[in-house]
């Protein structure tokens, strides 16, 4: 992915030489807080180092040149600054390093915010961790922290304090999740499912829309069990739009509850159950 991106002015030099204009949000794309720029700076010593949190750059050498490495996190790409009137966006969330600066280098850089120092990033580690970070709607109620890199929680989804949520998550909106409650990584939760005490989801495993967990096997109101049966749905299992897993249930690695099916009993690995209630259809080859 070329997330490189250029931002050229027209030069409206004549025989007298260059010249070219920046306007704040006319061919720069934000209001101008701050300018700044870098000369003699030394071939051999790089510059840089750090990501910024907010603030967007457009970095021209209107002299000599430089290499910037761009780095998103993911991939890592090397462009040369060269042109006086072209300038390399540097956007927020982007570590970036200068190199190799020409002896007749002149940097010059337009900022859209005043210097803050809490808005550099100038770990690495600290980088990638930030970019890594869950993403929580603003809309969604999470009180847990144990809440793994890259997940996502959308909105209106609500989250005890105690539950242990892996990476790479997707909890989508209108869920809900209680503290007894562990998930694995790449765990996708669809959305009007509640998950509650005892519940155990491992890694891959795919839950559909409605889907309804149990976890009393003789409910009353206002009497509660001393301890919650285990569900526990192994790795990589799926389980179809609206069906019902009654408490206390193991559905075994890559199973597939089909949509709807009542399951009442343990589901062995790689069976595929449908039905009310649930009776095994066929497995799944593993070709
Ligand atoms: C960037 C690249 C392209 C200030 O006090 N005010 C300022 O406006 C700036 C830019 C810097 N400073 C201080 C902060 C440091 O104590 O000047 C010192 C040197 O700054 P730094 O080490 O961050 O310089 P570079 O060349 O590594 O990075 C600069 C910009 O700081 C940075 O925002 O993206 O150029």
């Amino acid at each position: 992915m070329n997330f490189i991106e250029w931002i050229e002015i027209p030069n409206l030099g004549d025989h007298r030489g260059s010249l070219v204009v920046f306007e704040s949000n006319k061919n720069i794309p934000f209001d101008i807080k701050r300018l700044y720029y870098i000369l003699d700076a030394k071939p051999v010593v790089p510059r840089g180092f750090h990501a910024h949190r907010e603030l967007n750059q457009i970095a021209f050498c209107i002299k000599g040149k430089c290499k910037m490495l761009m780095d998103n996190g993911v991939e890592k790409q090397e462009v040369w600054i060269e042109q006086s009137n072209k300038g390399l966006l540097i956007p927020p969330l982007i570590w970036h390093e200068m190199h190799d600066f020409s002896d007749d280098c002149i940097m010059l850089v337009l900022a859209s915010d005043y210097y803050d120092e809490s808005d550099y990033i100038r770990k690495y580690d600290e980088f990638t961790e930030f970019i890594n970070r869950p993403f929580i709607h603003p809309l969604s109620d999470v009180k847990s922290k144990k809440i793994g890199q890259k997940t996502k929680i959308w909105q209106f989804s609500v989250i005890f304090q105690n539950a242990v949520i892996g990476e790479n998550c997707n909890i989508c909106a209108h869920t809900l999740i209680e503290n007894d409650v562990q998930i694995g990584n790449n765990v996708t939760i669809k959305s009007g499912v509640y998950i509650w005490d005892g519940i155990v989801l491992e890694d891959n495993v795919f839950i559909g829309p409605c889907v309804v967990f149990t976890n009393d096997k003789k409910p009353r109101s206002k009497q509660y069990p001393d301890k919650f049966p285990k569900t526990i749905i192994e790795k990589g299992a799926s389980i179809g739009a609206n069906a019902t897993i009654l408490p206390g249930i193991r559905i075994g690695e890559n199973a597939i509850v089909g949509a709807g099916a009542v399951v009442t009993k343990d589901v062995p690995a790689n069976a595929i159950v449908i039905g009310n209630p649930a009776n095994i259809k066929e497995f799944i080859s593993n070709d």
